[in-house]
């Protein structure tokens, strides 16, 4: 299949675009490389140095023999957009490619409207574009898991049936979500929804967990092909960081009580379900909600696994409770449906002590190159 995956210079995106290349799929990767430059505002760099995308494709042909195209762009820009669409002519289009830190959303007024901005416009392009040009292609969006916020009641996979003065109707399940940058992808799912109600077009929402690890089969095969791996306050996020915070002994910093649960999944999980939604396409004027994680944690729980982990590696790991930079609830009831993938056949790499060694493991090679002053949080929800 041709597959177009936006924001494929990213972390999720780069480890998708070679998976599905390396499965057979005709890839391109289209991207505005804006996170490179995001990171160089905030002065950070990835744990893991990170080639020039250009440098990185030309190794995976040299290793696999198997391209993958490359179109630079904003994908707010409609007319390179509408170019990209027409020369590559997508069946799929896998859509990361969005600002997807929570933090950097609630830094300021600029950072808020910016992030909303680039992530709707982006999104609301994109179903023009796949409307005006190429009604049949499947979109396949990552959402996020904390569109739902974190209600009292089961988390169900995008509908709730409800019954109401004795009526009952199934609707789309609430949402709660907890940052400008969570409350884009609840906006992101309307505007989807809305056009596969309008136009019949066939979509994927995935609403996915928080995502940990570094390593997939393509991209272990070269130092070249070395996927991003976020630590800082901005764009690291819980389990990623504690893994490296253990690593150059730092003590893990779990905001608040740590009762915070969220769904996670394994990034070699995140790959594979892509590959299951772009080969199981929504029908025509589907709006298919999967919520894409493996397992539930709480922060707490997280900090205590990577300090065991740690300690069978001879690191002594320290937990400290920082006040927490954000407004959420620190001690919750969470119980989210994830059944839809599994149906589709997904096999998940649950947590293990293997995963958190070589994670671990991971960050020792490159802790040379953790610059500490960015590991505490320094954006605050109230400020
Ligand atoms: P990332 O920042 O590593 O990658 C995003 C990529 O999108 C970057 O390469 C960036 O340059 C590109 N991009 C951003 N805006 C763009 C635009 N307007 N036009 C073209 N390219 C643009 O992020 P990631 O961690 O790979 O996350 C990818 C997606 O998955 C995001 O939508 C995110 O919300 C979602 N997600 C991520 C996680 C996680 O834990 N990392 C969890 C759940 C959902
Ligand atoms: N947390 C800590 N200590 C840390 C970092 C985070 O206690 O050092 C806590 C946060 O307060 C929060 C939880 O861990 O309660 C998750 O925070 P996170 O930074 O790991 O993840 P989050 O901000 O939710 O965002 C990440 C990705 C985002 C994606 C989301 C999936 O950056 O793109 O949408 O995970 S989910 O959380 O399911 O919404």
């Amino acid at each position: 299949m041709r597959v177009l995956v936006i924001g494929g210079d990213g972390y999720c995106g780069w480890a998708t675009a070679l998976y599905l290349s390396n499965r057979g799929h005709d890839v391109a990767i289209l991207d505005s490389l804006i996170r490179r430059h995001w990171d160089a505002e905030l002065c950070v760099e990835t744990l893991t140095p990170i080639a020039p995308i250009q440098h990185r494709l030309q190794r995976w042909q040299d290793l696999t023999g198997k391209r993958i195209g490359l179109y630079i762009g904003d994908i707010c820009n409609y007319h390179f957009l509408e170019r990209a669409m027409l020369e590559f002519q997508p069946e799929a289009i896998v859509h990361f490619g969005e600002q997807r830190s929570a933090p950097y959303s609630m830094i300021d007024r600029e950072h808020a409207v910016f992030t909303q901005v680039n992530n709707v416009v982006g999104t609301l392009n994109l179903l023009y574009a796949i409307h005006t040009h190429n009604p049949d292609c499947h979109l396949v969006k990552l959402g996020t898991m904390g569109e739902y916020g974190t209600p009292n009641i089961d988390i169900e996979e995008g509908y709730i049936t409800i019954e109401h003065n004795g009526r009952k109707d199934t609707l789309p399940y609430p949402k709660q979500p907890g940052s400008f940058y969570h409350l884009s992808k609840v906006h992101d799912s309307h505007n989807i929804h809305f056009a596969c109600r309008i136009w019949g077009l066939r979509a994927t929402d995935l609403n996915q967990g928080v995502v940990y690890g570094v390593l997939t089969e393509e991209t272990g095969m070269d130092e070249l092909l070395i996927n991003r791996l976020d630590y800082d306050g901005i764009f690291g996020t819980a389990l990623n960081r504690f893994c490296i915070q253990a690593a150059i002994g730092h003590p893990l910093t779990v905001y608040g009580k740590g009762g915070q649960t969220r769904g996670f999944l394994d990034i070699r999980d995140t790959v594979r379900c892509i590959e299951l939604a772009v080969n199981n396409p929504a029908a025509p004027g589907e709006f298919r909600v999967l919520n894409q994680f493996t397992e539930q944690f709480s922060v707490g729980d997280l900090a205590h696994k990577v300090q065991e982990a740690g300690k069978a590696l001879g690191l002594k790991v320290e937990i400290q409770h920082l006040e927490n930079p954000r407004v959420e609830k620190e001690e919750h009831y969470f119980n989210a449906k994830n059944t839809k993938l599994l149906d589709l056949g997904l096999q998940p790499h649950y947590l293990s002590d293997s995963l958190l060694d070589s994670l671990l493991n991971f960050a020792i090679k490159y802790k040379h190159r953790v610059d500490v002053n960015h590991i505490l949080p320094k954006v605050k929800w109230r400020a």
